[in-house]
């Protein structure tokens, strides 16, 4: 049997993936076994078959980043330093993933920042930027960009950049959002399927359909991870009494309740609903973010009935 070699999973198409070496570079592996599914940012010790290659283990996790609905689970990446929630002022963001994403990521311990892309178009920017309020209280870091323009200026690069050095960052966001054009625009050579390209070549939208891990700096410290746009994104995997701590927001007024095992949606003397009001004022929870709690704990309650 040959050497085991270490390798990451910089890309996964089901079946097969592709795994980068320690030397840079990049082959195709299939999984040894049916059940060892692997992610990108895995650590696997792999062997070379013939032109391919075998991945024989796969390292334990620091976190996985995944959804979960009635149908699957799916994986985003694994061993991440952070999650970049990306999403712009056109289209129109949904509250209800932003914060869904957010979760998935509290639960696993992973660093997130918002960033609110398309600064050049206006109102709909300015709008949008108030609407983060309520995560910039809450102590998210909320960074806003312009990626393109009509008049071809950018903004907001260089403060991202320094968040984004030394880490392995999962760059996630509804589609349509600027995924794919950030990745472009740091690791030049990574020409990522872009809404643009596919517009210059053909139909319609060039949506990118798998997630792949790009090095920014040749030192390989920095790394981006491009994924698919999403539209839903399940918490089947959360437990509804665990919502309120994996949300900074809630779990700041939590213990203060009357009763220990309140769930914050009809209990007397609960003081979470106490917060719920609009404005500035330290502790305050948003409507919004109460109601979409609220959404929340009833959908992951009457999943557990059948
Ligand atoms: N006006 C404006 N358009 C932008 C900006 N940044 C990106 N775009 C455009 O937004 C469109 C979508 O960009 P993509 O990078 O393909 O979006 P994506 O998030 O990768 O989308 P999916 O792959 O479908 O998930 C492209 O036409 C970009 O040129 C920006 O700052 N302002
Ligand atoms: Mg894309
Ligand atoms: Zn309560």
């Amino acid at each position: 049997m040959a050497d085991l070699m270490p390798g990451l999973v910089v890309a996964a198409h089901g079946r097969h993936c592709l795994v980068e070496s320690l030397d840079g570079e990049r082959r195709i592996c299939h999984p040894r076994g049916k059940k060892s599914a692997v992610v990108v940012g895995d650590q696997v010790q792999w062997q070379i078959t013939g032109d391919e290659g075998s991945i024989e283990r796969v390292e334990e996790r620091r976190n996985l980043f995944y959804r979960q609905d009635e149908m699957r689970t799916k994986s985003f990446a694994a061993n991440l330093d952070q999650v970049l929630v990306l999403v712009a002022a056109d289209p129109e963001f949904s509250e209800r993933q932003l914060a869904r994403a957010l979760i998935a990521a509290q639960a696993e311990r992973i660093d997130v920042l918002i960033v609110l892309n398309k600064s050049d178009l206006q109102p709909a920017f300015d709008r949008a930027w108030a609407r983060l309020a309520p995560y910039r209280r809450m102590g998210c870091a909320v960074l806003p960009l312009r990626l393109k323009s009509a008049d071809g200026t950018e903004d907001g690069l260089d403060a991202l950049q320094e968040r984004l050095t030394g880490k392995r960052t999962l760059v996630l966001g509804p589609s349509g959002v600027g995924k794919s054009t950030l990745v472009n625009r740091l690791v030049p050579e990574a020409r990522a399927q872009t809404g643009e390209i596919s517009r210059a070549l053909n139909s319609g939208k060039h949506t990118t359909t798998s997630t792949t891990w790009y090095w920014v700096d040749e030192a390989r410290r920095t790394a981006l991870i491009d994924s698919p746009g999403f539209q839903e994104f399940g918490l089947n995997h959360i437990e509804p009494m665990q919502l309120a701590h994996l949300m900074p927001d809630l779990n700041a007024t939590l213990g203060e309740c009357r009763f220990y095992n309140c769930t914050h949606l009809h209990e007397p003397g609960c003081a979470v609903v106490a917060h719920v009001r609009e404005g500035e004022a330290p502790l305050s929870i948003s409507e919004n973010r109460y109601r979409i709690y609220g959404e929340l704990f009833e959908e992951l309650s009457n999943k557990r009935r059948y």
